[in-house]
């Protein structure tokens, strides 16, 4: 080989490998869903726009449901399969039962399906908000990051608080919240309900067009608020197994420090506590069991309060995290077999289960014209669900930093092209 020709042939093979270093593999196609407290007012504002946007788009199915809408309703249709509960607390009235497979379980809660099912919903609403801005992902609401809340309910963000109505505490103190009455989310400025897809969960009755919340005072000895305890959440990713993990996030266990497993039975955890305290106070002398006063905290209706969305991201972010560490892939889900149908790794997972099971009404109202149009090859399984990577996102937890020694060896590339390069000039003027 003449000694141009090898000079050629370096030159290139360096040229790759500064490419190859040069690529950086989680920023170039993945999006990174941010902690709502690192967002910056441009990222705020495109996520409400976004949102908002998607209630202005006629849905799949019907001109007079929007897109934002047929979300509500997924969530509404998935927890008809089955009339209990919060725990047995409550009980769905319901004049025509579900049908199918999925009949007697909810489709999306309380069982191994609950991860699955929700980084799949998650991730089709972020899409629908990429149609209309692809820039946007969805954030997540760290609940034990004392600053969340005030960023969360910002006027100029998702808040604000609901006003009209006041609570009275054991404490003497006086809590307020009602109908969201101004800010982004406000009926005056086009956050409008559909009153079927916004109703009480243990009567049915519609809860109206209006967006209802009621902001937590904030935690203290012996009050229930924000932020949530870190040292329990940090604990949520120790979690032995995956069941543990999906318990222990969705709230129904708390595992103490010692490792000691109890019910959360006298109040709520994690993710089931973030959705009653934005229902006022926990405490509700006249009514023992919830008060479901709040949009949040009528679980089938909560996707129409905004928050539901950093809620669950937060929710997947955890479970990303604990797959990261080591756990990722079929192995560590739910035990082959002992899940209720729907919750199993390879389960068709309502809506998207090609049309095998149909949901239940809420009271007398039948949902189904409110439901998107779903192909009846548009299936997916828990197993189809266990990685972020093919959904195109990641977290930004889980981006690692341009450590000090790759960005030397980029330098290094760099240099050794650069030297290449004026080799192959300074030989190009040998005589061959
Ligand atoms: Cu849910």
């Amino acid at each position: 080989m003449k000694y141009r020709q090898k000079i050629v042939i370096t030159f290139f093979v360096v040229m790759i490998i500064v490419m190859t270093m040069l690529k950086t593999p989680a920023t170039d196609t993945t999006l990174v869903r941010k902690n709502v407290v690192d967002l910056t007012a441009q990222e705020k504002s495109d996520f409400v726009n976004a949102v908002k946007t998607l209630k202005t788009i006629p849905g799949t199915n019907s001109k007079n449901v929007s897109l934002y809408d047929e979300f509500v309703a997924i969530h509404n249709g998935a927890m008809t399969f089955t009339t209990m509960h919060l725990g047995g607390l409550v009980t769905l009235p319901q004049d025509t039962p579900p049908t199918g497979p999925a009949a007697g379980i909810d489709a999306a809660h309380e069982h191994g399906g609950f991860l699955p099912w929700h980084r799949e919903y998650l991730s089709r609403l972020e899409k629908a908000l990429q149609s209309v801005n692809p820039k946007v992902t969805l954030p997540y609401w760290d609940w034990s990051d004392p600053r969340s809340v005030d960023v969360i309910f910002d006027p100029n963000f998702l808040g604000a608080n609901g006003s009209g109505d006041f609570i009275n505490l054991s404490n003497g103190g006086q809590l307020q919240g009602g109908r969201v009455q101004s800010g982004n989310f406000s009926e005056a400025n086009g956050w409008t309900l559909i009153p079927d897809l916004h109703t009480r969960i243990s009567t049915a009755e519609t809860l109206g067009t209006s967006l209802i919340r009621y902001l937590p005072p904030e935690s203290a000895p012996g009050v229930l608020g924000f932020p949530l305890d870190k040292a329990q959440t940090d604990r949520i990713l120790q979690s032995k197994d995956y069941k543990t993990f999906q318990l222990f996030v969705e709230g129904q266990i708390i595992v103490d420090a010692n490792g000691v497993e109890q019910r959360c039975e006298r109040e709520p955890c994690n993710h089931n506590l973030v959705h009653a305290l934005l229902d006022g106070t926990l405490e509700n002398p006249s009514a023992p069991g919830p008060s479901l006063r709040s949009s949040l905290n009528n679980v089938p209706a909560s996707p129409n309060d905004p928050v539901f969305w950093l809620l669950h991201a937060n929710v997947d972010r955890l479970w990303a995290e604990w797959q990261k560490n080591g756990r990722r892939g079929s192995e560590f889900y739910a035990v082959p077999g002992t899940e209720p149908y729907g919750h199993n790794l390879n389960d068709r997972m309502w809506p998207w289960d090609g049309g095998d099971s149909i949901p239940g009404s809420v009271g007398s109202i039948d949902i189904r014209p409110y439901l998107p149009v779903i192909a009846p090859d548009d299936i997916v399984r828990p197993i189809d669900a266990l990685g972020v990577r093919k959904y195109g996102y990641i977290y930004d937890t889980l981006v690692k930093p341009v450590s000090k020694t790759s960005s030397t060896f980029r330098l290094l590339g760099l240099g050794a092209l650069g030297a290449a390069f004026l080799l192959w000039r300074k030989r190009s003027y040998l005589p061959l």
